[in-house]
């Protein structure tokens, strides 16, 4: 590898190998003003426990900004910055490049830190797509860029997203006697774009704050690869979803157990699905939408006909993609053709 592309060593943070054997340090701890029930609340709090005291946390405008640093007061015990809403990618890479000189020039002491760049759906799947996507062509700098996905701008009063769920009541769609359904855009897969579509990004996966350990073991891997990092989280979002708060937990498993959402993680171009979403791969019967989508006040609105496109979308995710759930596309029949014959001629010649 050019010296120029020298990468730093990473800490090896080792998986939690249980719910005893986390540490007990807590590195975003009380003083924030989220709602009750707030998924990505937990999400923050997981994540920095997973990297450990060594970590420099940077945030986009949003709710996991404003909420956890109004007046003066902050969670985070951990260095934190603010950054403008589109510019998480941006703030992960001339952090990471930032840390890297100091230490070249010895200005600071060499050691692993972790820089983790946090961002919403609308900061970082609508504004700030592009500045992700360059952060993960930089293979010589270390960090992860976490998405914590609550499907609105739910900081200005949940605004619709391009990752707001097909027909979901936002401020912006309120369904209406003329028309029931003022969002009719089917979401967003940023995960498995930003996986496909950037080969030196060493690690991408998907998690949900429902599976805590699973979702803090991922944090640690993706920082232990080092490189440019993603990871997508679905956060269950009381306000924007309209539910009962303590249903925050429940509705993360069952967007999991209906397959609304794969839990998936590529390391190193490799892809493997994971937890609940392993045993659907293997043909695990997955439960009706409808039992995720009336859960929530959002869709009430929703007749049996909008319940049914749902399903058909989310069937044709998992039957009909070249990978469910994460490649929204399959081959051409005379492609499948081709290859099933070089398999045949591998076969023979070996
Ligand atoms: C460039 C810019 N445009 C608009 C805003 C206003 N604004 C602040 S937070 C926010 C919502 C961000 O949504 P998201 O990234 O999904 O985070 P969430 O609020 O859902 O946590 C908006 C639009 C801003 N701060 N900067
Ligand atoms: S609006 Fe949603 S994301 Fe924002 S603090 Fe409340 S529950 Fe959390
Ligand atoms: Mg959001």
């Amino acid at each position: 590898m050019p010296t120029e592309l020298t990468v730093l060593p990473t800490q090896n943070l080792a998986p939690f190998k249980g719910v005893k054997k986390l540490t007990v340090e807590e590195y975003y701890t009380s003083g924030h003003r989220t709602c009750q029930g707030c998924e990505s609340a937990l999400v923050m709090k997981l994540m920095v426990k997973a990297a450990g005291p060594r970590t420099v946390v940077l945030g986009s405008t949003g709710c996991m900004y404003v909420a956890n640093t109004t007046y003066y007061s902050t969670s985070w015990v951990v260095p934190w910055m603010h950054t403008q809403l589109g510019a998480s990618g941006s703030a992960a890479v001339g952090t990471a490049a930032g840390l890297k000189a100091l230490m070249r020039k010895g200005r600071i002491k060499q050691e692993p830190i972790n820089v983790i760049s946090f961002c919403g759906d609308g900061g970082g799947a609508d504004m700030g797509l592009s500045s992700i996507s360059a952060a993960l062509t930089y293979p010589e700098y270390n960090f992860l860029i976490l998405m914590y996905d609550n499907e609105s701008y739910a900081n200005t009063d949940i605004q619709l997203s391009s990752m707001t769920p097909y027909g979901a009541n936002t401020t912006f769609s309120p369904p209406g006697t003329a028309r029931r359904l003022l969002h009719t855009r089917w979401k967003k897969n940023v995960a498995g774009m930003l996986a496909a579509g950037h080969p030196e990004c060493k690690y991408v996966a998907t998690v949900c704050a429902s599976y805590a350990l699973q979702m803090m073991n991922h944090v640690r891997r993706a920082l232990s690869i080092g490189g440019p990092t993603y990871i997508h989280s679905l956060d269950p979002c009381p306000k924007g979803w309209d539910y009962d708060p303590m249903l925050s937990h429940e509705l993360g498993e069952i967007a999991v157990e209906t397959g609304v959402w794969p839990l998936f993680e590529v390391e190193d171009h490799v892809l493997s699905f994971y937890g609940k979403s392993k045993a659907i791969a293997h043909g695990k019967k997955r439960k009706p939408v409808r039992e995720y989508l009336l859960k929530q006040g959002r869709f009430a609105h929703f007749t049996d006909e909008d319940i049914a496109y749902f399903q058909r979308k989310i069937d044709d995710m998992w039957n009909r993609w070249l990978i469910p759930g994460v490649c929204a596309f399959d081959l051409a029949d005379d492609i499948k053709k081709g290859l099933a014959r070089s398999e045949v001629e591998i076969g023979a010649a070996a």
